[in-house]
């Protein structure tokens, strides 16, 4: 009989078998801090949970939401026992009370500072309203610690694909204003197209070690 085959931090992650792990409304609720988690952000109706679902090819798995602003926690889901995905809260609406908002900011700037394992970041942007305050912030807190961050110019489908081009080239320009390693694509969560690119890079940031990510804490 084989031997149960051992996690290979290096290997492609087994994107099928992402499972929901937990949901933390405090960072202590966070399972340790160990091997390397990749986080998603994007403003509430950006398309985040479904990018996370067709990443994972599970429709299920990040509850997709027609109401916006509701989770106000971090959702971790496990790809295997070293390697996780991290839905950040979608915060900015203003249906969001004040206290719970401020809460949210300080909580997920410590969140940022302090995990040594976060390997890089993921930001949803809806391709018709790309680079809000809001996506400023996030692109502001990975850069606070020269985190790697890849933004997903998501729903291309409802652009033709001459202006999803131009779309793009304006925030590939915008973002090279920027210090730091960002980087963006084109995604559409229903037709499945940048799905493939956008897993790669997940993929590239999960099999790098502690060691190689710059000024990352601990
Ligand atoms: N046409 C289209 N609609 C999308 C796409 N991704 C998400 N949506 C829709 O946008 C809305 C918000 O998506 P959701 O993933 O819940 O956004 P979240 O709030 O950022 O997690 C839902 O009605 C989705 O069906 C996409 O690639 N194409
Ligand atoms: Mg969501």
């Amino acid at each position: 009989m084989k031997p149960p085959q051992k996690p290979r931090p290096g290997g492609a992650p087994a994107w099928s078998r992402a499972a929901f792990l937990l949901a933390a409304h405090r960072l202590d609720q966070l399972p340790p801090d160990q091997g390397a988690e990749v986080a998603f952000a994007g403003r509430s109706n950006a398309g985040k949970s479904s990018a996370i679902n067709a990443l994972t090819g599970q429709a299920g798995l990040a509850r997709i939401s027609k109401t916006p602003g509701r989770t106000q926690q971090l959702v971790v889901f496990t790809l295997d026992p070293q390697r996780r995905l991290v839905d950040l809260p979608g915060y900015g609406y203003a249906e969001v009370p004040e206290a719970l908002r401020a809460h949210w900011g300080g909580t997920l700037a410590r969140y940022f500072l302090e995990r040594a394992s976060l390997r890089g970041l993921l930001i949803a942007m809806d391709i018709r309203h790309p680079l809000r305050d809001y996506d400023r912030i996030m692109l502001d807190l990975a850069g606070s610690r020269r985190l790697p961050v890849h933004v997903l110019l998501t729903k291309a489908d409802k652009l033709g694909r001459g202006q999803g081009a131009q779309a793009l080239a304006t925030v590939r320009r915008a973002l090279a204003e920027r210090d730091g390693d960002v980087s963006v694509q084109l995604l559409s969560s229903t037709t499945g197209d940048g799905v493939p690119a956008a897993r790669g890079v997940v993929a590239g940031w999960l099999a790098k070690r502690q060691d190689e990510v710059p000024d990352a804490p601990g």
